[in-house]
């Protein structure tokens, strides 16, 4: 762990750490920007009792009062979810500013990996990453999340990414910046509500030990970014392509015809979404977040075996 006078380990996180147990880093905006009050506050206590139960430690990461936290609370877990989009949605270029005022701030994949890694925390699950938005070439509209998997060590476990985004250009700015996209089980990029996306991962792997094996041996090449696993979603969850597609369709289009831009962008397709096709994709959402935990679990197990 990095001595960082901003950060605070949950006591039960500081000992699973500091006794070389596994640890699982989960996002807070999936929480606060993801899913509604109460199934966001519901499913993110299940998904830590999920960690525990497949024999690791959950550090639901957040920023409260101005502290960064690698490990939540159940109150504080509540109260991210009660207040929802109130909470500031929290990226690269917000936490400085949000420690320096004692603010609040919900972590997306790119703060959580930058808050994770200062607690020395390797593995982490989440629903879905940011990526090159459709348009981009004209709007430079691309996450910070594909950045931060170039840079901080981190493993991602993660169902894809929605095709809100460009899946594409997505694979193409990750293999620029270096990252390696992982398929668990699959020779497909998965694409969160279906299994199937049409582009290709760059490697397919069958186990949780295998996993911690690449992760454990890019560290010790002094490779410096993270890895990206993408693990489909389970078939009896998995949505129709066209249901699915027609509510994306029709989300991108009430986007751009209401101007929403920045970071804004994400949370609006994805509530909407989540209106147009009823209670199905969040049912949906939160099974293969579920799916990732389990993973991310085994996967932070077999790495802590292996010290
Ligand atoms: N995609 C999802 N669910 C999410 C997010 C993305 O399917 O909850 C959240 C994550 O926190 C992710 C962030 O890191 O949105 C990306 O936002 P942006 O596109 O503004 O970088
Ligand atoms: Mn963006």
């Amino acid at each position: 762990m990095q001595n960082v006078p901003h950060l605070d380990l949950s006591p039960e996180v500081s000992s699973a750490l500091g006794a070389g147990q596994p640890v699982v880093a989960l996002e807070s905006t999936i929480i606060s920007h993801g899913m509604p009050y109460p199934q966001n506050v519901q499913t993110a206590l299940a998904v830590e009792d999920i960690i525990r139960q497949n024999g690791a430690v959950p550090a639901t990461v957040a920023v409260i009062g101005g502290r960064l936290k690698a490990g939540c609370t159940r109150r504080e877990i509540e109260y991210l979810g009660r207040q929802g989009t109130n909470i500031t949605k929290a990226s690269r270029r917000d936490l400085a500013m949000l420690a320096a005022r004692g603010m609040d701030g919900a972590t997306t994949v790119t703060t959580t990996m930058i808050i994770a890694h200062m607690a020395g925390i390797q593995v982490f699950a989440t629903g879905g990453i940011g990526g090159v938005h459709r348009g981009a070439e004209t709007t430079m509209d691309i996450s910070a999340d594909l950045e931060e998997l170039a840079q901080t060590p981190v493993m991602v476990i993660c169902a894809g990414a929605k095709s809100i985004l460009d899946l594409g250009l997505t694979l193409e700015y990750l293999e620029t910046k270096g990252v390696p996209v992982l398929g668990y089980g699959t020779d497909e990029l998965p694409a969160f509500y279906t299994r199937r996306s049409g582009f290709k991962v760059d490697y397919r792997v069958d186990t949780p030990q295998e996993l911690a094996a690449v992760f454990r041996t890019s560290r010790e090449l002094g490779l410096a970014g993270g890895m990206l696993v993408t693990n489909p979603i389970p078939e009896e969850y998995s949505m129709e392509p066209d249901v699915i597609n027609a509510a994306i369709g029709q989300a991108l289009a009430e986007a751009k015809a209401q101007g929403i831009h920045g970071k804004e962008t994400t949370p609006f397709l994805l509530a909407r979404v989540k209106d147009l096709t009823g209670g199905d994709s969040l049912a949906s959402n939160i099974q293969l977040v579920f799916n990732n935990a389990r993973l991310a679990a085994r996967t932070a197990a077999c790495l802590a075996d292996a010290r």
